[in-house]
């Protein structure tokens, strides 16, 4: 845990196509972390297998990959505090029914195979998922907002 951990976050085919990207950003903006990497993609279903290769065997990973491929998402990566956790909490629980309000998916979703975001569960899967969708790297950069986030 540190200022600068890193977290993968994703707006799904369906929090695009609703028009949500601008709210998913802002609250991570507003909550303090540090926009550094973002990018629209319209992903392939190889590309899909990669990052959820840890769910091949469910029975919803058909399903899963045709919905993300289904349409362009947005990718970020978010830099901060305990950002892989804190990120998380943000978005809610997987099934938006069990999200509570105040969280993104208790706030725009219903199903949980329309759960609009991604967010990345580990730290050691973050760097991992950041890897895969930004194999050029991210910017370095520094905000000078950030005095006045943290002590
Ligand atoms: P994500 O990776 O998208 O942030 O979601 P997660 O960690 O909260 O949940 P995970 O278990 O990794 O599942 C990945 C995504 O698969 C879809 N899902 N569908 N139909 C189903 O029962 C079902 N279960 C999961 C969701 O879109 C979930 O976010």
């Amino acid at each position: 845990m540190s200022q600068n951990e890193r977290t993968y976050i994703m707006v799904k085919p369906d929090g695009v196509q609703r028009g949500l990207v601008g709210e998913i950003i802002a609250r991570f903006e507003k909550r303090g972390f540090k926009l550094i990497a973002l990018k629209l993609v319209h992903a392939t279903p190889e590309h899909l297998e990669k990052h959820y290769a840890d769910l091949a065997g469910k029975g919803f990973f058909a399903g899963l990959i045709k919905y993300m491929a289904s349409g362009p998402v947005v990718g970020m990566v978010w830099q901060g505090l305990d950002a892989v956790k804190t990120g998380r909490a943000m978005l809610g629980a997987t099934n938006p029914l069990a999200s509570a309000v105040g969280t993104i998916r208790g706030d725009y979703a219903l199903a949980v195979g329309r759960n609009i975001c991604h967010g990345s569960d580990t730290v050691e899967n973050a760097e991992k998922e950041i890897a895969l969708w930004f194999p050029e790297g991210v910017t370095q950069y520094t905000n000078v907002a950030e005095p006045w986030i943290y002590e």
